[in-house]
């Protein structure tokens, strides 16, 4: 059957019109449906829009989970994969952040390796450790297991984003997924790694079955992201953390046809695509290039210089140093605006920190971060 659900502006209006059941295509599909209303008004699809905004949005890399204390008592006793595959848990811990802050989005509570343990690939996350692999792939031999991603695969992932999305209302939720390279670093490294030796000598020795790989990880990443937008997301967030670690050229030849695989497939589902990476500097240019809507920045260079660098036509995400947040709040305020000073000089800007909360973070002071981000004006007066 051809899957016709398509963002077109005449079916976001009659899906609008009809509710947000009137979206809910066949999961069969993998299809794309519109940003449900009312989120799609909201600041933070505004700013990715580049759009003026009422105040600068933002959300928290890592909001939902590791430095709430209400996050470790519910995790309690429940292994990370299980959690992650269970609607219940999934929808609380995605609103947990939303209680104590007023972010201007959520983000769903999953992880990058849940789609490749749903296709059964061997994978714990290890406390304190982060995704370990069974069998680590170092061949063209260990690629079918790579197949495409079904929505009968995850079907926690899609039941909770759909209550998520009743719940959240006005406030958008953010799909993500991981992108192919660092997708590749966990499964062909074995886990968590320092300088990629694996991965890496994949991608240099044997450039057809890393491309072969990639291919393979581009597709289920795609699979991923659409369910999640089928079921109510009104962004995608395609975390490439580790694209940092190669140069230019490496990055344009082993990565970024496969990351703008992803951002066309995506290109019709009308919500707004982001992108990032950490330690990018070099490559935010490219990244651009590779078809985002959203760049994000870690803390490495200002704003106004990543605007300079990303080509016109994109909003920017990000950057405070997740570290500052340990100091007092003398440090973090100037800190603080000055971010959202450089911010303004992007088309669009998107307040983050440059990488995920640290779990040693009082969440007190990400609540007065986020009242500080709000009461300042969004455009110079
Ligand atoms: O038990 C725990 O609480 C373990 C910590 C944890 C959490 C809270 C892991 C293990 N995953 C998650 C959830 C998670 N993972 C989210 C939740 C939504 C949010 O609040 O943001 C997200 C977005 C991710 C994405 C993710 N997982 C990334 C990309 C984002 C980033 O920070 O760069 C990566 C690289 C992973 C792998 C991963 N999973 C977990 C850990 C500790 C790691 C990193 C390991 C490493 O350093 O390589």
């Amino acid at each position: 059957m051809s899957c016709a659900f398509a963002a077109e502006p005449a079916t976001a209006a009659v899906l609008v019109a009809l509710g947000p059941a009137a979206g809910a295509a066949p999961s069969h599909c993998g299809i794309i449906m519109a940003v449900t209303q009312p989120a799609a008004e909201s600041p933070f699809l505004r700013a990715c829009r580049r759009q003026p905004v009422p105040h600068t949005p933002v959300w928290y890399m890592r909001q939902a989970g590791r430095s709430l204390p209400e996050y470790r008592a519910l995790r309690a006793g429940t292994a990370m994969l299980d959690a992650l595959s269970t609607p219940d848990l999934i929808t609380e811990i995605t609103l947990q952040p939303l209680r104590r802050y007023h972010v201007d989005a959520a983000i769903f509570f999953s992880d990058i390796v849940v789609p490749l343990r749903a296709i059964g690939v061997g994978i714990e996350i290890k406390p304190g450790v982060g995704p370990v692999v069974d069998n680590p792939i170092r061949s063209a031999h260990d690629l079918p297991q790579l197949r495409p991603l079904e929505p009968d695969d995850v079907p926690y992932v899609t039941e909770a984003a759909r209550n998520l999305t009743a719940e959240l209302g006005a406030t958008p939720l953010i799909g993500f997924a991981g992108g192919p390279y660092t997708l590749a670093s966990y499964l062909v490294d074995g886990g968590p790694s320092k300088n990629f030796e694996a991965t890496k000598s994949l991608m240099y020795a044997e450039p057809a079955v890393w491309h072969e790989l990639m291919s393979r990880l581009a597709e289920i990443t795609i699979g991923f992201l659409q369910m999640q937008v089928a079921a109510g997301a009104s962004a995608v967030q395609l975390f490439d953390s580790w694209v940092g670690t190669l140069s230019l050229e490496d990055y344009r030849r082993a990565v970024l046809p496969h990351s703008k695989r992803v951002f066309e497939a995506l290109a019709g589902a009308g919500v707004p695509r982001i992108h990032f990476g950490v330690g990018t500097g070099e490559l935010l240019g490219v990244m651009g290039e590779a078809g985002a809507d959203v760049v994000g920045v870690d803390w490495r260079v200002p704003l106004d210089e990543a605007a300079r660098r990303v080509e016109p036509g994109k909003a920017l995400q990000g950057n405070l140093d997740p570290a500052i947040l340990l100091a007092p709040w003398e440090v973090i305020e100037p800190r603080t605006l000055e971010v959202l000073a450089r911010g303004r000089t992007a088309e669009g800007h998107i307040f983050n920190l440059g990488h995920g909360v640290l779990p040693q973070t009082d969440p007190d002071v990400l609540a007065r971060l986020t009242e500080l981000v709000h009461a300042t004006p969004a455009s110079p007066s």
